[in-house]
């Protein structure tokens, strides 16, 4: 199937031309038919000769309802434009094409309609030079007549011939819905129609709707007026959303793949059409089915950024466009360039970002939005538009290669400097690291660190005991020198202060394990345990704490505890007469 949307003027023939194409009625409202004027959008399809389906969305010309005409075009690729041989190129033609042009729309035909009042020729010749201009280039052109019927077949030959010339549509996008159309039916409750661009639907397939908590769930499909399991792009389908109460969405709201799509209220665009000066503070944007208020900040020449009055679900390289009701003037299409921009609070920071856009012309491009990012969610990056084949450095996160290299010194240098201001800690806690860098998950921190530098405890630290604090290490080689050969005994309070040795430094040490700590300021060197085991595995066993101390040569200040240490340890047993044996 293709789906194309007519676009013409009011009265010129557009409606006729689909119900003499398709016998199907495209004015649907009652108010319509006696009007003999077309107000909301109406759609009608018919087989082509060739054996595909064309799907028409047929769009009021009354300048009153462009902005209906424009939830028609908005996620339609292709154009059928009507100019009535009798009355030629008018203002609605002009805002028409003006709309299909600011939107990129690529592939369209010109059908001249009321051919039977009047030489097709001069409106045909004025409509094709006004659309070779823009952005549908030289299009064919067919004169019809909707009374008489003549030119029909060359008009559905030349819709066969389009078809053909469109790109292929990719099924495995993710989809982006845009509602034209939302009602309820009677027995089966809402029902959403829209043109499927991309992507596929299934019953049962579960959506994301902007602003409900949960998916919304897909209970039944129709394309072409019937019942289908599924529906692949293009085709225009009607969703029922069962369950899903009918004021909780319309036109303009899309149903979404879940997870796919970035809900935004700031973008900054290029602008093609008016100069970003020229434009007025408040214009309405137009984006697939959704026409939204926004406030116009200009940045560079060629580029603004939008404040939208409701979040959208916009991608990096959309196309939309902003018109100006008041004026009933396409002020021109737009590029999505960014739908997560920066915050511009410093000075000079629009005219930064302003040379930031000009670089930008809206094809996703990792390498960039890393650069600019420097670390994003995986995630983040693919619900922007953005698709992502390159390895998270943790987690789902993304980093800038450059960055992720200046990072990792800065931590090293954090560490150095934490180490020098607090020479006794075992390094710096994660968390303060994580604070230090300003980053925003602690798994970064952890994927910084590198040997020799390790993660111990909560904190990144040397990986060695080496790291003993330049003094403390030179204390405990003084212990050593002048307790290495007494062991057992340990050195006096007023001698740990003389030697530098505090409580904290102590603590250092022993985190280090360069002392034993056997009671507050009773220190001893660290094999002294396994010495002291071997002593006393040499005395008649059991023996008491005074045959232990006067065996180990010390005190009873260092006995009592270092007895009670191996006790705890399991290599002596305390009998019930407080004499002691070593465990073998
Ligand atoms: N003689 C003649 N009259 C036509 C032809 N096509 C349309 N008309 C008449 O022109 C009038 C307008 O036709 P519509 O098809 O409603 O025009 P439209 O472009 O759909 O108008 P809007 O939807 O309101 O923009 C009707 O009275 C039609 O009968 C034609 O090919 N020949
Ligand atoms: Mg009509």
């Amino acid at each position: 199937m293709f789906v194309v949307a007519t676009a013409g003027h009011v009265d010129h023939g557009k409606s006729t031309l689909v119900r003499a194409l398709t016998g199907m009625e495209p004015d649907r409202w009652a108010e319509e038919r006696r009007r003999g004027m077309t107000i909301d959008l109406g759609f009608a399809w018919t087989t082509l000769p060739s054996g595909g389906t064309v799907a028409f969305v047929d769009v009021p010309g009354h300048e009153r309802f462009v902005p209906n005409m424009l939830a028609g075009v908005g996620p339609v690729p292709a154009a059928l434009i009507v100019v009535a041989a009798d009355e030629g190129w008018m203002p609605q033609s002009a805002e028409h094409l003006a709309a299909l042009d600011a939107l990129g729309v690529a592939y369209g035909l010109l059908a001249v309609t009321r051919s039977d009042l009047a030489d097709p020729g001069p409106a045909t010749a004025q409509a094709r030079a006004e659309i070779a201009a823009t952005s549908l280039g030289a299009v064919p052109a067919v004169a019809v007549s909707g009374l008489t019927g003549a030119g029909l077949p060359e008009l559905r030959a030349a819709l066969d011939r389009l078809a053909a010339h469109l790109p292929a549509p990719v099924v495995d996008d993710p989809v982006r819905l845009w509602v034209d159309r939302s009602f309820t039916v009677r027995g089966s409750g809402t029902v959403v129609t829209g043109t499927l661009g991309a992507g596929r639907l299934r019953v049962g397939d579960e959506l994301e709707l902007a602003g409900a908590d949960e998916p919304v769930k897909v209970r039944g499909l129709h394309s072409l007026g019937e019942a289908r399991p599924e529906a692949a792009a293009v085709a225009r389908v009607a969703v029922n959303l069962r369950g899903t109460p009918r004021d909780r969405l319309g036109r303009g709201d899309a149903l979404l793949t879940p997870g796919r799509f970035h809900h935004t209220d700031l973008v900054d665009v290029r602008l093609a059409g008016d100069p970003a000066g020229d434009l007025p503070a408040t214009l309405t944007l137009h984006v697939g089915s959704a026409a939204v208020p926004v406030r116009v900040r200009p940045l560079g020449p060629d580029t603004v950024r939008l404040r939208l009055a409701r979040p959208l679900p916009l991608l990096v390289g959309d196309r939309a466009l902003l018109r100006d009701p008041g004026r009933h003037h396409v002020s021109g299409g737009v590029r999505v360039l960014d739908v997560a921009p920066p915050p511009l609070a410093r000075r000079g920071a629009a005219a930064a970002r302003a040379q930031v856009l000009a670089e930008l012309d809206g094809r996703p491009d990792l390498a960039g939005e890393l650069r600019r990012r420097r670390l994003v969610r995986a995630g983040a990056l693919v619900r922007m538009g953005v698709p992502v084949h390159a390895e998270p450095v943790a987690g789902d996160w993304l980093a800038d290669p450059a960055h992720w290299r200046w990072l990792g010194e800065r931590l090293t240098d954090e560490v150095a400097r934490h180490a020098r201001e607090h020479p006794l800690e075992p390094g710096m806690p994660v968390d303060a690291l994580r604070q230090r860098l300003a980053l925003p998950d602690r798994a970064l921190v952890e994927a910084l660190v590198r040997p020799p530098l390790r993660i111990h405890a909560g904190r990144v630290g040397a990986a060695s005991a080496d790291a003993l604090p330049e003094p403390v290490a030179r204390a405990v080689q003084r212990v050593r020198a002048e307790y290495g050969d007494r062991p057992f005994r340990a050195p006096e309070a007023d001698r740990l202060v003389d030697l530098g040795l505090g409580p904290r430094e102590i603590g250092a040490a022993v985190r280090a394990g360069a002392l034993l700590r056997l009671a507050d300021n009773v220190v001893l060197l660290p094999d002294a345990l396994d010495d002291a085991v071997r002593v006393l595995a040499g005395l008649p066993q059991p023996f008491t704490l005074s045959a232990a101390r006067q065996a180990l040569d010390t005190t009873r200040r260092v006995a009592v505890p270092l007895l009670e240490l191996l006790d705890r340890r399991g290599a002596t047993r305390r009998l019930p007469d407080d004499a002691r044996i070593v465990v073998t």
